[in-house]
Parts: C-alpha cells; sequence; structure tokens
C-alpha cells in the first residue's frame, strides 16, 4: 500500500465528505460506494447522504463544466459514480413505509439525455409513497401519451436539463391540451435551466426547484385534487 494511500473509514464526517466531492470529481465509483456505505453505517440518514455529498459533489463539477474545466468525459465518470451511490440509497430512501399516494409517470424530454436529477426526484417521491413509472431520457410526446393512457397516473412529470430541450415540455403540454386531457393529470415540471415563470408559462401545474420541492408539491397537488373530486360528489 502506498503511503500516501487515504482510508476512507479514518477520516471524520468533515473529511470524508470532502473526499467525497474529491471522489465524485475524479469518477472514481468504488470510493463513492465505500464512503456511502460508511456514512450510512455512521448513523448519516439516505437523505442526508445523498444531498450533503453526493448532490453537493455534483454541484462542484456542475460549475467546472459549465466554466470549461472539466469536459464531456469527465463530467459522465462522475455523474457514473453518482448513480452508484444513489443505487445504494435507492432501497433505503424508498422504505419509509409511506402509504400509497399517487402514481407518477416521469421522464426527460425528447432531444435530452440528463437523468440524474429525474432519477433522484423518482427516488424521493417513491420514498414519500407515489409509485413511480420512470420513462428514462428522451421521450418524445406519443411515449409520455402511451404511458398516460396504460399507467392512469395521477401525475406526469417532465425533467429537462438543457435549455435547447425544455421548450419539448410545452409540446407535451399543448398535445395534452388537444386531445382533450389535459385536466385528467397534475403537469409537473423540473430541471436546472427552468423556473417558475417557464412554468406558468407552458401551461404546466407547476416548476420544482428540486426533489424535496417535487414531493411537497405533488402531495399538495394530489391532496387538492381529492378534495376537488370530494366536493363534487
Ligand atoms: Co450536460 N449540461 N450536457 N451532461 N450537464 C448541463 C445541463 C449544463 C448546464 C452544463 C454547463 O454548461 N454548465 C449544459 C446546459 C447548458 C444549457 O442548456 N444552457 C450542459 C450541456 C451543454 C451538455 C451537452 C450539450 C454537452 C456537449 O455534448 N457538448 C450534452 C447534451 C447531451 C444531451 O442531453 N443531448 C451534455 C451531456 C452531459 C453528460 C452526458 C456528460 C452528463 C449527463 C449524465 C447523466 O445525466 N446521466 C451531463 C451532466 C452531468 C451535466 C451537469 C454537470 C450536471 C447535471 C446534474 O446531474 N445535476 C449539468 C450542469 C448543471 O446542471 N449545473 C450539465 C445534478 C442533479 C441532481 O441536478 O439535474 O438540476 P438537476 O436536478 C434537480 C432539479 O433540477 C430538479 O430536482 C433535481 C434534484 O434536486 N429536477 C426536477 C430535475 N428534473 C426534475 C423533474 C421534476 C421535478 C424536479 O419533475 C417533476
Amino acid at each position: 500500500m502506498a503511503d500516501d494511500e487515504i482510508i476512507l473509514s479514518e477520516l471524520d464526517d468533515e473529511e470524508l465528505v470532502a473526499q467525497m466531492f474529491d471522489d465524485l470529481y475524479d469518477g472514481l465509483k468504488e470510493e463513492i460506494e465505500e464512503a456511502t456505505h460508511i456514512l450510512l453505517d455512521r448513523g448519516w440518514t439516505p437523505y442526508d447522504v445523498l444531498t450533503k455529498a453526493l448532490v453537493g459533489g455534483m454541484k462542484v463539477v456542475g460549475d467546472d463544466f459549465r466554466d470549461g474545466i472539466l469536459f464531456v468525459p469527465e463530467v459522465l465518470l462522475a455523474a457514473n459514480a453518482m448513480k452508484a451511490g444513489m443505487t445504494i440509497l435507492k432501497p433505503l430512501l424508498a422504505e419509509t413505509g409511506a402509504p400509497r399516494v399517487g402514481k407518477m409517470v416521469i421522464g426527460t424530454v425528447k432531444g435530452d439525455i440528463h437523468d440524474i436529477g429525474k432519477n433522484l426526484v423518482s427516488m424521493m417521491m417513491e420514498g414519500a409513497g407515489f409509485e413511480v413509472v420512470d420513462l428514462g431520457i428522451n421521450n418524445a410526446v406519443e411515449k409520455y401519451l402511451d404511458a398516460l393512457e396504460t399507467e392512469k397516473p395521477d401525475i406526469l412529470g417532465m425533467s429537462a436539463l438543457l435549455t435547447t430541450t425544455m421548450p419539448y415540455m410545452k409540446v407535451v403540454i399543448d398535445t395534452l391540451k388537444e386531445k382533450g386531457i389535459r385536466e385528467d393529470y397534475i403537469v409537473l415540471v423540473g430541471g436546472a435551466p427552468l423556473n417558475e415563470e417557464f412554468g406558468r408559462a407552458i401551461g404546466a401545474d407547476a416548476y420544482c426547484r428540486d426533489a424535496a420541492v417535487a414531493v411537497e408539491t405533488a402531495k399538495a397537488q394530489v391532496a387538492r385534487r381529492h378534495n376537488v373530486g370530494a366536493g363534487a360528489r
């Protein structure tokens, strides 16, 4: 063993999270897996590991990608390392025993292959008691329509990370309107380049800044629908 090799389990929490930021940056999947297990063994909640260590580390990657310091291959490695950590956390986040509150179909829109944020939203929604049908990436309007018909969800979720793909959300919503089924679903949208104004402008029910907001918004919107439904009876 080299003298300078870092033993993750010997680092305190703060050092370990800092090391995870570095390891994520360097796309070191196995180190991220090991550190995720260590934090869980130390009593960290899955949610804290996710938000403080993994999402926090990805923010650094995102900033350096934006600034031209990192390029696509490096970012792909970082994304894979992040996904490895998320795979460990997923069953734990889904295991809260929360009662089933509703169903959501979610997918990243056509032309867009970013899926980390969408996966995170799916995980948190499952943890909050929603059944989630994940359509993956690069979804054309037909894919969404088919899934809505077969799955009959309460919520349609769409994710877009590119300014060039976010307008496609409006294509989907306009198609729902044309078919007279827009009001059958709660439409929630999210992704880094969006904002509330955009959400309103394209006719979504709400823009969700992050996964936690997505869960809260989904719960509130589903509860409101049920109340309105009960009132109408
Ligand atoms: Co891309 N990429 N990327 N990328 N990438 C961005 C988005 C970018 C902002 C980087 C930059 O320049 N600063 C930039 C977009 C610029 C723009 O549009 N103005 C960009 C670019 C340009 C590109 C390419 C075009 C690069 C190229 O090829 N030259 C290319 C496009 C490919 C395509 O889609 N057609 C590309 C490729 C890639 C990789 C493949 C390398 C990789 C994706 C890997 C993967 O996802 N499997 C990648 C990554 C990782 C990023 C950054 C660095 C990180 C995105 C991420 O995962 N964030 C990103 C920089 C950034 O966003 N700052 C960038 C972490 C994640 C947890 O956050 O996705 O925002 P986020 O999700 C949040 C919220 O937004 C919200 O909740 C989530 C959790 O809190 N949310 C929702 C998201 N979706 C939701 C849906 C909901 C609700 C909430 O529904 C209900």
